[in-house]
C-alpha cells in the first residue's frame, strides 16, 4: 500500500504494530538515506553523481588502470564532502530503532560514515567504505589518509602508493564488476531471510546482488517498507512504500510506533 506522507500523516495500525512486534528488523539503506545531510545520490535524474559524471569512466577497476590519478582525485573530493557532511534526522532515527527492537541489522550501501556518527554500531558496508583505502596491487590495507585538501571535483590527483609493495593505493569502495565482501553479502542475505520486518530506506534498488534483499525478506515472510520519496522499481511489491523523505518519514515513523 502506497502512503503520501506529509506532517500530519497517522499511519495504520496494522504497520505500527508490525515494527513494535518485530524481533528483528533488517534497515537496508541507500543514497536517498544520506541526501538530506547533502551527499548527491547516483541516479537522482538532476542531482545525482550520474547525471554529472560517467560511472564507467570512475567506478571500475579498468578505470583506475587507465587513470588511477583521475579516479582517486574524484574519490578524495567525495571523501572531503563527506567530511564536510554531519548525519541527518534518518540516521538519528534509525540508531534510535535500534534500542527499541530486540535485534537490529544495519546494512547499507553507501561509502559514507554517517551512521556510526550517528551512534550505530556494526554497521554492515556492502559497498565498502570510503575511509578504507587499500593497495590496488597486494590489497593491504592503507594508513589513515590525511584529511583531503583537494577543492574541485573531477580534479586528477596522484594516489598514494602502498608502503609493502609500492602499488598504487585505491578507494576502499565496491567497484562495478567487484565482488561484494563476502562475510558482509552472506551476512546480509542471512539477516533479510530471517527478519520480521525490512525496511528499505532511499534505494533505487537497481544495483545488484544487494537489490536482491528487500525480495528475500518478503519471499521469507518479512514485512517490507520502503521509504522514498519516488517509489522504487520494485515498491509495488512490498507491503508499505512510504513516500517521502527518510528524514522526515523515520522519525515520524518512530514517534507513532513509539508515542
Ligand atoms: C531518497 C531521498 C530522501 C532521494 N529520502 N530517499 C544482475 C543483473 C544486471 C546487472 C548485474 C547483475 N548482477 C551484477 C550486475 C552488474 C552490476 C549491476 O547491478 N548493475 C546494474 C546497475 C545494472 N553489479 C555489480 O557490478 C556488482 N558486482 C557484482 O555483481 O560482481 C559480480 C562478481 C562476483 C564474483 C566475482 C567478481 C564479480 C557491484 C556493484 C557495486 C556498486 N557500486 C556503486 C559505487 C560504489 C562506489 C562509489 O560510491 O562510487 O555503489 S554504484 C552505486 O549504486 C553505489 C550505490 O551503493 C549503488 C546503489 O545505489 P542507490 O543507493 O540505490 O542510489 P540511487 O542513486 O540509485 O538511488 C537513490 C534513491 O534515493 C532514489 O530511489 C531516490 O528516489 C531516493 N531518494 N532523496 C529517501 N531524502
Ligand atoms: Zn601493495
Amino acid at each position: 500500500m502506497r502512503i503520501d506522507m506529509h506532517a500530519e500523516t497517522r499511519l495504520p495500525e496494522a504497520l505500527l504494530d508490525g515494527l513494535r512486534n518485530a524481533r528483528h528488523v533488517v534497515v537496508f539503506i541507500g543514497a536517498g538515506a544520506s541526501a538530506e545531510s547533502g551527499i548527491p545520490t547516483f541516479r537522482d535524474a538532476l542531482t545525482g553523481l550520474w547525471s554529472r559524471f560517467d560511472a564507467l569512466s570512475l567506478a571500475t577497476p579498468e578505470a583506475f588502470e587507465r587513470d588511477p590519478a583521475l579516479v582517486w582525485g574524484w574519490y578524495e573530493w567525495r571523501r572531503m564532502k563527506v567530511l564536510e557532511t554531519q548525519p541527518n534526522a534518518a540516521h538519528r532515527a534509525i540508531a534510535a530503532l535500534a534500542s527499541r527492537v530486540p535485534r537490529l541489522s544495519l546494512i547499507t550501501q553507501n561509502v559514507d560514515d554517517l551512521h556510526e556518527r550517528a551512534g550505530s554500531p556494526d554497521v554492515v558496508h556492502l559497498h565498502g567504505s570510503l575511509g578504507a583505502p587499500r593497495c590496488f596491487r597486494c590489497s593491504k590495507p592503507h594508513a589513515e589518509l590525511p584529511i583531503p585538501q583537494e577543492p574541485e571535483g573531477g580534479r586528477r590527483l596522484e594516489p598514494p602508493r602502498c608502503e609493502h609493495c609500492g602499488g598504487p593505493v585505491r578507494p576502499g569502495v565496491v567497484w562495478f564488476g567487484e565482488a561484494l565482501p563476502e562475510a558482509a553479502l552472506h551476512g546480509a542475505f542471512e539477516a533479510a531471510a530471517r527478519c520480521d520486518v525490512l525496511l528499505s530506506i532511499g534505494t533505487s534498488g537497481v544495483v545488484q546482488p544487494a537489490a536482491l534483499l528487500p525480495g528475500i525478506a518478503r519471499d521469507a515472510g518479512a514485512t517490507v517498507i520502503e521509504i522514498n520519496p519516488q517509489p522504487s522499481v520494485s515498491s509495488a511489491g512490498y507491503a508499505w512504500s512510504l513516500c517521502g523523505p527518510a528524514g522526515q518519514v523515520m522519525p515520524a515513523l518512530l514517534a507513532q510506533a513509539w508515542p
